[in-house]
């Protein structure tokens, strides 16, 4: 069987495509990289203490588990001496990191979601990296936190990491979304799925139902059919699953479609749901795009969102396009 690495891959992009340029190639393998280190990091577990919470708490005012932290190390470390760079931003650190001057910079910003999932670690559940790539606007000698508020249909590159019983890598690069699979071997990520499809029709979906009470109308309806089931509107029976992990769950309706939905809530007026729009959102709307699903806020095209803050939050319904439509129409 011919195996083709993410090295191998990200060439070919290169060459025959033109999809992507070499800066762009080497952050992807740096980002890869990383993840492989984190994985180790994670796959240790209490042999090397690395399970539980800091005394720290992030910008969102959450404790920051110990993994959180370095994970967010990890990604910072790897990625600021290559050149490729011009600043990165972290849902675990209050404001951008701007690549030192002893390092050349690069042309692109990175932002990313070091640990997603985080309350899954020390229960032994799926947890993921999540990133997302956008173009620094030319000409900036100092990058500061507007820069990075470009709406999602700018990103050039998004992908995550999920840390399961095997550590996958699933990227896009606007042509397609791609799944490659870690040889813990070999220590390389191998191609092991090429154009994934989310199906249009979907029997599953995945919310935190305890958060029911807290939900706006359309919410509540759109559920209330779905768990009707057969004898109900939509006349058949509906399965559901939450990991609390987006990762694993985005990957789930990746791998057999669903819809998954963080809505906003009552519980925190001020807050529009529980996601961030430019660490979560953004980079998993445009990898279900790319898979034929869709993604909205319950209005509009989460991609379309012109964002105000860099930690912003946003209501996110994603996957099976048919399913997403629906609840979304439910909110005009
Ligand atoms: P995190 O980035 O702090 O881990 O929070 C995001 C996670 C998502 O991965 C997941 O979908 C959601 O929070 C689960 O929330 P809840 O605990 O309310 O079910
Ligand atoms: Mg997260």
């Amino acid at each position: 069987m011919r195996r083709i690495t993410l090295t191998r891959f990200l060439i070919e992009e290169q060459r025959h495509k033109g999809v992507i340029q070499s800066d762009l190639r080497l952050l992807i393998e740096v980002v890869a990289r990383a993840c492989k280190a984190i994985a180790i990091a994670i796959g240790k577990g209490n042999l090397a203490d690395v399970l539980g919470s800091n005394a720290t708490e992030n910008v969102q005012g959450e404790v920051q588990k110990k993994l959180d932290v370095i994970s967010n190390e990890i990604l910072l470390e790897a990625n600021e001496w290559g050149g490729h760079l011009a600043a990165m931003a972290s849902e675990e650190m209050d404001h951008p990191y701007v690549i030192p001057h002893r390092y050349p910079k690069g042309e692109y910003l990175l932002l990313f979601d070091p640990l997603d999932g985080s309350s899954n670690i020390d229960v032994n559940v799926s947890v993921g990296t999540i990133f997302s790539v956008l173009q620094c606007p030319e000409n900036i000698d100092h990058v500061e936190e507007h820069h990075f508020l470009q709406a999602g249909a700018k990103q050039v590159c998004a992908g995550y990491a999920v840390y399961g019983p095997t550590t996958l890598l699933v990227l896009t690069l606007g042509n397609g979304v791609h799944c490659f699979t870690l040889d813990r071997e070999l220590g390389s990520f191998v191609l092991t799925e090429s154009n994934l499809r989310i199906p249009e029709e979907t029997k599953e979906f995945s919310i935190n139902m305890s958060n029911m009470r807290h939900w706006e109308p359309p919410v509540r309806r759109y559920i209330d059919e779905l768990l009707a089931g057969r004898t109900g509107p939509r006349g058949k029976d509906f399965n559901m699953r939450w990991v609390a992990s987006m990762v694993a769950d985005v990957h789930r309706i990746l791998t057999r479609g669903g819809i998954f939905m963080y809505p906003r809530d009552a519980r925190e007026p001020g807050k529009p749901g529980k996601l961030r729009l430019m660490y979560e959102a953004n980079p998993m709307s445009f990898i279900v795009e790319q898979a034929g699903g869709a993604s909205t806020d319950g209005t509009q095209r989460i991609l379309d969102i012109q964002p105000t803050e860099l930690h912003q939050r946003v209501a996110v319904f994603l996957g099976s396009k048919n399913e997403v439509e629906h609840v979304t129409a439910y909110h005009r």
